[in-house]
């Protein structure tokens, strides 16, 4: 195969190309609908996609009494295979361009341009391929359906459908796929379906399960075969252009709302990029370009009435992944929400919010012993899409950080509904079972009696969880959740006695206590080891995602964060390296930022730009997207007028121009920013609340009054610019 100038990339700013077809899972590209993902490889004379349904696990859940529930795996859901014969091809590329959510792979062949392309429909609820050419008549294979668990294939006229039942628990499942060519002869086998010498050929898939949302019914829903043959009905009926049209109507409306320029784009494929970054050649238009790849991983895995994304998002090719591929309650699920509201994907998170509300229904009617509760509910580390539970460690303040996107979805958009209904009821509930659990310590500090900080002993025992008082990571939880119960009730204006009480109760607690190295402890007593370089920044919860610490408010507590994560080291796992992008993003100290940001792209970052814990794991994606975020713009702080919008509070040198369009902030301003020489040049804000409006640059405050729907554009002293 041979890759010449010819071939060039449709968007080269936004996609990732390759010169080569995929030859392992790593190396294939996802699409997704947030529910039904796929991973092409873009083989010329063989084609695989490997697909997968969010649904599709070995888990049962707890609930009635279930004495032996088990976690379960997310599975694979199967492959198509297609056999194009012995195809010679030139100017071969493959492209995933984030700019509309479409996989191509293009070549010639004689004097014959082949294009084959791929999506999955959130609008249609289907995964579409279509293969087309410039000439008539060139359009030839053999395809094949193959279900991951041995379910039983039938062909029957232009459909083939894969039904089966997973042992472990029961589930039942199918697939199907429908062929429509134009032009050409059909032949049907015993299990494959081939087309030759048609002018284009259309294939769509649907899978799905009978798994249900419905908490009331078990999770136990209708076999999924009714539904499945009327929505591939109705796409079949529409042409590859509706569909693709749909598609793209669909995506943009979440993805172009942010836009990211970071510098040119190298002409070079991704491949080229990703090596020569790894050698230590600088391509700041790649940092963008994961950005926006975090941003399109979380569209394709996470949409309403599907699941949340889990630890690999909705991709997974192995029976047995790392950690069930299901929901990690001490960082992982929860990282993986950070970059929606900054960066304009605020409705992918209605799965998060579901699963959450499920979760806790869920434990607080199992009969686990581990679980009961007198208000409120707990959680264990890991769980599946049905509950629980895990044989892994029961995780008492999961519930209460899980809690924190209630209250940021309400920061960021001031949807009074949400807060009202969702978010206090859910805040107010795990802050019944804080109430409980808190003890008083001799000198009337409120503390957390029996915590462990993830995911180690103060013996630097990997996984250790003996519990001990007052661990910082629990306090520090705490201390946010009582924060969002006291912001929460002030927004709705009611529940004062409640909100006062939690307040004073806040203030009781024990806060963040400096050591005799000057780190940030971890424990209530001073135990730090200063060679301990764990992954997990726990005792630092409340710097990033939580906002008790920063420079501005508590310049102590900050300095010691720095002292402990110094300690720590920068050497870490793919997820951790991304959260100390945000961590030192709120120390506002950018290049330190930027340092991360090099380290993730040397040792995590993959062909096809996933990231590597190892083994591959979202959630270092989704964490990257939101420091960069975290960098350009923060919210996190509060004056007495509203929220304090930092301008550029981590601006790493190496990002010396550039231009930002429309992150998002608490208070509900939506911000873009130019700059040159590593200065601010215009900065302009649309006002979706009509909140006060206040900014931070470079030392510089304003303050000022603004109206729903107008925009302010200021200069980079902050004089208004009419
Ligand atoms: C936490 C981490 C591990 C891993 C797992 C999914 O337990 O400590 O490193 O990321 O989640």
């Amino acid at each position: 195969m041979v890759f010449t100038a010819n071939a060039k990339p449709t968007n080269p700013n936004e996609s990732l190309w390759y010169t080569q077809p995929a030859e392992k899972w790593l190396q294939a590209l996802p699409i997704g609908n947030g529910s039904l993902g796929g991973m092409i490889f873009g083989g010329v004379q063989n084609e695989q996609i490997q697909f997968n349904e969010s649904s599709l696990i070995t888990g049962t859940t707890s609930i009635n009494g279930n004495a032996m529930p088990t976690v379960g795996y997310y599975q694979p859901f199967g492959d198509v295979f297609i056999d194009f014969g012995n195809v010679r091809a030139e100017n071969y590329r493959r492209e995933l361009s984030l700019n509309n959510a479409i996989q191509s792979v293009t070549f010639s062949s004689g004097n014959v341009n082949y294009r084959r392309e791929y999506f999955s429909s959130y609008p249609d609820k289907v995964l579409v391929a279509n293969f087309s050419a410039n000439k008539k008549g060139k359009i030839s294979f053999t395809l094949k359906l193959k279900d991951a668990h041995n379910g039983k294939i039938e062909v029957s006229r232009n459909t083939i459908t894969a039904t089966g039942t997973l042992p472990e628990n029961g589930m039942q499942y199918e697939s199907q796929l429908v062929v429509i060519n134009n032009g050409g002869i059909m032949t049907i086998g015993n299990s494959s379906i081939s087309v030759s010498n048609a002018n284009d050929v259309k294939i769509l898939l649907v899978a799905g399960t009978d798994f249900s949302k419905d908490f009331s019914k078990d999770f136990k829903g209708e076999h999924p075969h009714a539904l499945l043959e009327k929505t591939l009905l109705l796409a079949a009926a529409k042409s590859f252009s509706t569909l693709k049209k749909a598609h793209i109507t669909d995506y943009q409306t979440l993805y172009n709302r942010v836009k990211l320029n970071l510098g040119v784009t190298p002409k070079k494929s991704t491949l080229d990029r990703l090596n020569a970054v790894k050698n230590g050649e600088k391509d700041p238009a790649l940092e963008a370009l994961l950005f926006q790849y975090g941003r399109y991983l979380l569209i394709s895995s996470s949409r309403a009435g599907g699941l949340p994304a889990n630890l690999q998002g909705i991709w997974n090719n192995e029976y047995k992944p790392a950690w069930y591929s299901q929901y990690t309650t001490n960082i992982n699920v929860e990282m993986n929400y950070w970059p929606a509201e900054p960066t304009g994907l605020s409705e992918c998170t209605a799965p998060y919010f579901d699963w959450v509300e499920n979760l806790a229904k869920v434990n607080k009617k199992t009969t686990d012993p581990q679980l009961q509760t007198k208000r409120g509910w707990i959680a264990y580390s890991t769980n599946n899409i049905m509950g629980g539970p895990s044989t892994w460690g029961i995780h008492r303040p999961g519930s209460a950080w899980m809690s924190q996107h209630f209250w940021e979805h309400y920061a960021f958009t001031g949807d009074k509904d949400f807060l009202k209904n969702r978010a206090y009821p859910m805040l107010k509930d795990v802050s019944g079972y804080w109430e409980d659990h808190l003890v008083e310590s001799k000198d009337g500090k409120l503390i957390t009696p029996d915590g462990w900080s993830p995911e180690h002993g103060h013996g630097l025992v990997e996984g250790d969880r003996t519990p001990y008082p007052g661990v910082s990571y629990d306090q520090q939880i705490v201390y946010d959740l009582f924060s969002n119960v006291v912001d929460a009730a002030t927004e709705l204006n009611s529940d004062v006695a409640y909100k006062n009480k939690i307040d004073s109760m806040r203030t009781r607690l024990l806060g963040p206590q400096i050591g005799k190295w000057g780190q940030l402890q971890e424990w209530m007593e001073d135990w730090d080891n200063p060679n301990d370089h764990h992954r997990h920044n726990s005792h630092v919860f409340g710097l990033h995602p939580g906002r008790q610490i920063s420079p501005l408010t508590t310049p102590e507590w900050a300095n010691a964060a720095l002292v402990s994560l110094n300690a720590r080291g920068d050497i870490s796992t793919g997820w951790s390296t991304a959260w100390k992008i945000n961590l030192f993003a709120r120390l506002g100290l950018g290049n330190r930022s930027y340092k991360m940001i090099n380290m993730l792209f040397k040792k995590c970052i993959l062909e096809n730009m996933f990231d590597t814990h190892p083994p591959f794991q979202i959630d270092g994606n989704f964490g990257y997207t939101a420091g960069v975020a975290e960098m350009l713009l923060q919210s996190h702080l509060k004056t007495d007028k509203g929220y304090l919008l930092q301008l550029f509070p981590a601006l790493p040198d190496a990002w010396a121009a550039g231009e930002v369009k429309g992150l998002r902030t608490r208070g509900g301003f939506v911000v873009n920013l130019v700059w040159k020489n590593n200065v601010l040049c215009t900065v302009s804000v649309k006002s979706i609340l009509g909140n006060d409006l206040n900014l931070i640059y470079n030392g510089k405050k304003i303050a000022i009054s603004t109206q729903k729907g107008k925009f302010y554009k200021f200069d980079n002293q902050l004089l208004i610019i009419k």
